[in-house]
């Protein structure tokens, strides 16, 4: 037995391996580099890393779109390169947590290859074939996340499959038993290799509507915004009712869970994108201790750094995720670096990338950090000739695609390409801005980003009520960000100022202030009752009362 609940409150660190460390001078992230730059990953004080893909693909989708769920993709090396990646990391006290894109998989997997070779093969029903409409159009109105029909024709077959992404990630048909039955074969396969858990990439999408009946026209009063479907894209014109979260999806994660449960200290995180509703996804989905451990969804992801906004996203989630546990981040490789979209000057940028950790760290909720936001990276500003994420060369310039926040880590200053690769091209280019913010710079500035963050992921360490304690809002001023965590016998009050103007704090009646605590970088006073906080400031104190 070892500690079943390591992963609630835990700080979870992505990697990005394509864009990691190369180690074979090729311009490509490898695992060897992961393992090389361990250290430097244990050195923040996380509790463990979540892979991005290394699985055998073609890279169209940069790895989401897997040929072979059981193999490393030569890029990245060898399944003894990901043994001896686990080993370092375990003996560094890291868990590994690898992504599962199991929705959907590469056209060139060996079970869509055989899928569309017939109607009456052994795999005929693994996809979602359907005949076309009488006039020969596709069954339906789905669309594609990516742009254009959910629904790609096949001569051979002459049949349409669906997709939710790229026509090359044919969407596997969850209602086949044979196929959850082959997939949590490839999950049991990592398990026996001795992964901590799984990220499972859009956990609401494996089932669709078994009817395929079509979507209704978008509600005006739902959110679809979240997945960030930019606006020549009419993904966002749709209530997204039978391309994905069906009930059905609950009982295959009850099985999911069971096969978990069979090994010690496991644990999973699903992506959960379905706009408006995604809370009571997450609900359904975390509740009852039988499903997943905690989900995340798009709700930090977006523009907004405002009180009112975290305030609104922590409470709903409150009032829908009772036992379950959720997950936040303002960053992945989705979206925009969030201190680009945060920061409203480049001086910000520091400024932005030390409250948001602050916050970040003092959320109930485990923690998702993207590999370069410990150094405060902007979105990296790319040409057109330099994209490789098909969905940015897709809606270019409408939508820049993810390629600006997927650009290398610089480590060193002084080296070429920051030292990510020694090969005369890298995959992304290593803007010369981020080189500036390099690991090896950053290491020598006490006040550095970097530094910051080390402090405050060790604060959070060091208390309980921040890891999983109750966390209760409080005060009269909507504009600042402040609440209670709560665990045991310790209580702390957290108060941040998100706007550009001081701002005070009127203690509540009956709050006593106690030993005061300073939360690393914020130095904002209690003078008579009232807290003073700057412009993009924050304080801590222990209380009592309340
Ligand atoms: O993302 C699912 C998803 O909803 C994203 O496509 C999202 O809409 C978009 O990236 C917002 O900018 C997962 C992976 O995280 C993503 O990298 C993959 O491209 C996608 O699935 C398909 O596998
Ligand atoms: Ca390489």
């Amino acid at each position: 037995g070892g500690n079943a609940d390591w992963w609630r409150g835990a700080v979870i660190y992505q990697v990005y391996p394509r864009s990691f460390q190369d180690t074979n001078s090729d311009g490509l992230g490898d695992l060897k580099g992961i393992t090389r730059r361990l250290p430097y990953i244990a050195s923040l004080g996380v509790d463990a890393i979540w892979l991005s893909p290394f699985f055998k693909s073609p890279m169209a989708d940069m790895g989401y779109d897997v040929s072979d769920y059981c193999d490393v993709d030569p890029i990245f090396g060898t399944l003894a390169d990901f043994d001896e990646m686990m080993a370092e990391a375990h003996r560094l006290g890291i868990r590994v947590v690898i992504d599962q894109v199991i929705s959907h998989t590469s056209d060139r997997h060996p079970w869509f290859v055989e899928s569309r070779a017939s109607r009456t093969n052994p795999r005929a029903d693994w996809y979602v074939w359907a005949d076309p409409k009488p006039d020969g159009t596709a069954p339906n109105n789905w669309l594609s996340i990516f742009g254009g029909p959910g629904w790609e024709w096949d001569g051979v077959r002459r049949q349409y499959y669906q997709h939710n992404f790229l026509t090359s990630q044919p969407d596997l048909n969850f209602h086949c038993e044979e196929v959850q039955d082959a997939v949590l074969e490839t999950v049991k396969f990592w398990l026996d290799r001795g992964v901590d858990g799984f990220r499972l990439d859009t956990v609401n999408y494996y089932f669709c509507d078994k009817q395929l009946r079509s979507n209704p026209p978008h509600e005006p009063d739902e959110d679809d915004a979240g997945l960030d479907a930019p606006d020549s894209n009419p993904y966002g014109m749709q209530s997204h009712f039978y391309d994905k979260t069906q009930p059905e999806n609950v009982d295959f994660l009850k099985r999911f869970r069971a096969l978990l449960d069979q090994y010690e200290d496991r644990t999973t995180v699903g992506e959960v994108g379905d706009g408006a509703r995604s809370l009571k996804t997450v609900g359904a989905y975390t509740s009852g201790g039988d499903k997943l451990h905690m989900c995340y969804t798009f709700d930090l992801l977006g523009p907004e750094f405002t009180a009112e906004h975290i305030r609104g996203c922590v409470e709903d989630f409150q009032k829908v995720v009772t036992d379950g546990w959720v997950c936040w981040a303002f960053s992945n490789h989705d979206v925009m670096r969030h201190v680009s979209r945060f920061a409203r000057t480049e001086e910000e940028r520091p400024v932005i990338a030390k409250l948001a950790i602050s916050v970040l760290a003092a959320l109930r909720g485990s923690i998702c950090l993207y590999q370069g936001e410990e150094l405060g990276l902007p979105e990296a500003e790319l040409a057109f000739e330099d994209l490789r994420d098909p969905y940015g060369i897709r809606f270019w310039p409408a939508f820049k695609g993810r390629d600006g926040c997927r650009t290398p880590m610089p480590w060193e200053a002084g080296k070429a390409h920051a030292g990510f690769t020694s090969a005369e091209k890298s995959w992304l280019p290593v803007p010369y801005e981020q080189a500036a913010l390099s690991v090896d710079t950053q290491e020598e500035s006490y006040y550095s980003v970097l530094h910051h963050y080390r402090r405050t992921l060790a604060f959070r360490k060091s208390h309980p009520a921040l890891i999983d304690g109750e966390m209760t809002f409080v005060g009269t001023n909507q504009d600042l960000l402040a609440f209670t965590r709560e665990k045991g016998g310790e209580k702390l009050l957290f108060v941040f100022n998100l706007t550009r103007k001081p701002a005070d704090f009127r203690l509540p009646d009956g709050i006593v202030l106690g030993e005061p605590l300073a939360m690393p970088g914020y130095e904002a006073v209690n003078d008579a009752g009232t807290v003073k906080l700057a412009a993009l400031d924050g304080f801590c104190a222990r209380v009592s009362g309340l």
